[in-house]
């Protein structure tokens, strides 16, 4: 049956001349179909690399409208239109352009650097976008003599403002995955494996990062984890569906999933939306589409000087 579907999807492909992009928190069986996997910095690059016409991508909204705003000529198909993100919701366009016009009035001199997580809107007001593999980059690029007001992720903001050395105006969003983990959860699992190494992402809250050994975006866990040589149990806080890309490239590790296996509430419920029938049913069909948007052009400038210089 799977290897059925995935033979028809690969004829898909073929005939709809179609490049098939997965983030990591989508579930194993699209991350094994998928022409490339990675986190939304790699993909979003790696969008404007494809030499197919179109792009499927498996992700959630904002990431398929990413890879459109960098490219507008191709088509690009989301397997389900409503693969939404708990971020992207927290921090509306309208609301965010009343916060900005307000500290504007207060004659607070700020940029906003915002996380990719957000709309095409919400980019289109923004100086600068960051991924969890680029913000801190990004956040030294901004003028020490600006403040900068972070949206809509309040953890990753918190984490930044650590590591950078600069205080910023934090928008009060959190990613519903990764606000679910609680301490307690993380404690037990500690004493289960004392020899573990807890890595989480930095979308977790602050009592969860200070009782982590590694604190990165999925990328920068997969080059962490890379680093060990002998069989190492990692206890894993970020979304679920990551331990199977860890497994498949390192498998000499164990992964243990925070909270553990009394909770699957470390699954996002979005990205689960897209399943390998609607994967095909998109090729099928080409559609869901992500159309092009007025207010995209803007949000490209925005996109191209943050992730492609
Ligand atoms: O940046 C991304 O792709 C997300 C949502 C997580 C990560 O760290 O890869």
């Amino acid at each position: 049956m799977l290897l059925e579907i995935y033979d028809e999807i690969d004829e898909l492909k073929k005939r709809e001349d179609a490049t098939i992009l997965a983030h990591y928190y989508q579930d194993g069986e699209i991350q094994d179909i998928a022409d490339l996997t990675g986190d939304s910095l790699k993909l979003a690059r790696a969008a404007t690399q494809v030499d197919t016409k179109t792009i499927v991508f498996c992700g959630v909204h904002f990431m398929a409208e990413t890879a459109k705003i960098l490219n507008p000529e191709k088509r690009v198909l989301l397997p389900d239109m409503l693969a939404g993100c708990s971020l992207a919701d927290s921090c509306p366009a309208p609301k965010l352009a009343q916060y900005q016009a307000k500290l504007c009035e207060q004659g607070v001199d700020f940029e906003t650097v915002t996380y990719i997580n957000s709309t095409a809107a919400v980019k289109a007001l923004s100086d600068w976008i960051v991924t969890s593999g680029n913000a801190e980059e990004i956040i030294r690029r901004v003028p020490e003599d600006k403040e900068i007001l972070f949206v809509p992720d309040r953890h990753l903001g918190s984490y930044l403002q650590d590591v950078v050395g600069r205080k910023m105006i934090l928008w009060d969003g959190s990613c519903q995955v990764h606000e679910v983990f609680s301490v307690m959860d993380l404690f037990s699992m500690q004493r289960r494996y004392p020899a573990g190494i807890t890595i989480a992402h930095p979308e977790c809250p602050t009592n969860i990062r200070e009782k982590s050994q590694f604190v990165g975006g999925t990328e920068a866990m997969l080059n962490y984890v890379s680093s060990f040589e002998q069989a190492t149990d990692f206890l894993v806080a970020t979304e679920a569906n990551m331990l199977w890309q860890l497994q498949k490239k390192y498998p000499l590790h164990h992964y243990h999933p925070v909270p553990g296996v009394t909770c699957a509430c470390n699954k996002c419920p979005h990205m689960a939306r897209n399943t390998l029938d609607k994967l095909k049913h998109c090729l099928e069909t080409g559609s869901p589409e992500i159309t092009w948007q007025p207010h995209f052009e803007q949000a490209q400038k925005v996109l191209q000087k943050s992730l492609l210089n």
